[in-house]
């Protein structure tokens, strides 16, 4: 049985979710679509129903589960929207605008009973990240003491204001750190350079790792991200994910793709796929409202910090047992 879903927003992450849903995965087809904007939601719906509120599109029969890609300060009320409607979500990433919200989500879910929230982190669906995953826990590093992120992106979006390089952008490595060591954020340490970027920041774990990450939302050249995971035997990092090497003018070179679509596409397509298997089996994968919950939490203190002192001592309560 095919299952219907709805996607709610259809900018670039909407837009993108659309089209693997309708030609990338098995098992779903593309139900229906609402975004604010009624000509781009027509534009990506091809056929699928577009509805005038998302209100409307969560209830309707026809939907059987929801994609969130509105902007982010929808997501935490979409979310509940759906909980609500007892509807499994992939809600992109952040969970919410703020810690407080994201953790009215959690407990929404855990009033429920059941799981029915996968934040959108897609790190987790990469075959590179995945790799560093499978050798780290395999062993083969012998104890990891330092993990370096990098975050480049060519530019930020007009939208872009503030804290948006920590609370969407830097949120990814808050989650994906968390998942590849397997530990918990203790303290954070920020920096930010000449005119206020790249971010600079260091955090120590509950296993004393350290975790540093840049983060540069302008840096022209290209969309790049890079991780490298340093063991006491051995270290293991992300190979250029360029497809092609170009020849030319003496040179030769890599290449990067203008933003995070191309780079992850593989990310997404797994991820969706993953997602719908699960909703049809009722299980849970990828970063849970729990993991959506603390990711925003740490990136709050860290722009806290930002403002302030640089330093933050880490805080986010008990994880409820529905997510253990
Ligand atoms: C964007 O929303 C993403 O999720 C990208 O992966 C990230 O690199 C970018 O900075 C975010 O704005």
């Amino acid at each position: 049985m095919s299952i219907g879903i709805g996607v709610i927003g259809t900018g670039v992450m909407g837009a993108e979710h659309a089209r693997i849903l309708r030609h990338e995965t098995p098992g779903a087809h593309l139900a229906g679509i609402f975004d604010a904007d009624v000509a781009r939601a027509q534009a990506v719906a091809s056929g699928a129903t577009v509805f005038s509120n998302p209100q409307s599109l969560i209830a309707s029969d026809q939907i059987d589960a929801i994609v969130i890609a509105s902007p982010d300060s929808t997501h935490a009320s979409l979310t509940r929207a759906c909980i609500a409607a007892g509807k499994p979500v992939l809600c992109e990433k952040p969970l919410a605008s703020s810690a407080a919200d994201a953790l009215d989500v959690v407990q929404a879910e855990v009033g429920l009973g059941r799981r029915l929230i996968q934040v959108g982190y897609m790190r987790r669906f990469d075959p590179g990240y995945r790799e560093i995953k499978r050798v780290k826990d395999a062993g083969h590093l012998g104890r990891a003491v330092l993990l370096h992120n990098v975050h480049r992106n060519a530019r930020a979006p007009d939208w872009f204001n503030g804290p948006m390089a920590i609370t969407n952008s830097f949120v990814h490595e808050i989650d994906v750190s968390r998942w590849l060591l397997g530990s918990e954020m203790v303290s954070a340490h920020v920096e930010a350079g000449p005119g206020g970027e790249p971010l600079m920041i260091m955090m120590k774990t509950d296993k004393d790792e350290i975790v540093s990450t840049e983060v540069f939302v302008n840096a022209s050249y290209g969309y790049h991200v890079h991780v490298e995971l340093v063991g006491r035997q051995g270290t293991i990092s992300l190979a250029p994910a360029s497809l092609t090497l170009l020849n030319r003018d003496r040179a030769g070179g890599l290449s990067y793709p203008n933003n995070w679509v191309p780079r992850f596409e593989e990310a997404y397509r797994r991820q969706m796929a993953d997602w719908v298997s699960a909703v049809k089996t009722g299980a849970s994968v990828g970063a849970s409202a729990w993991d959506g919950y603390v990711a925003s939490a740490i990136a709050e203190q860290v722009a806290e910090a930002l403002a302030g002192g640089g330093v933050a001592t880490l805080k986010y309560g008990p994880r409820p047992p529905l997510y253990d």
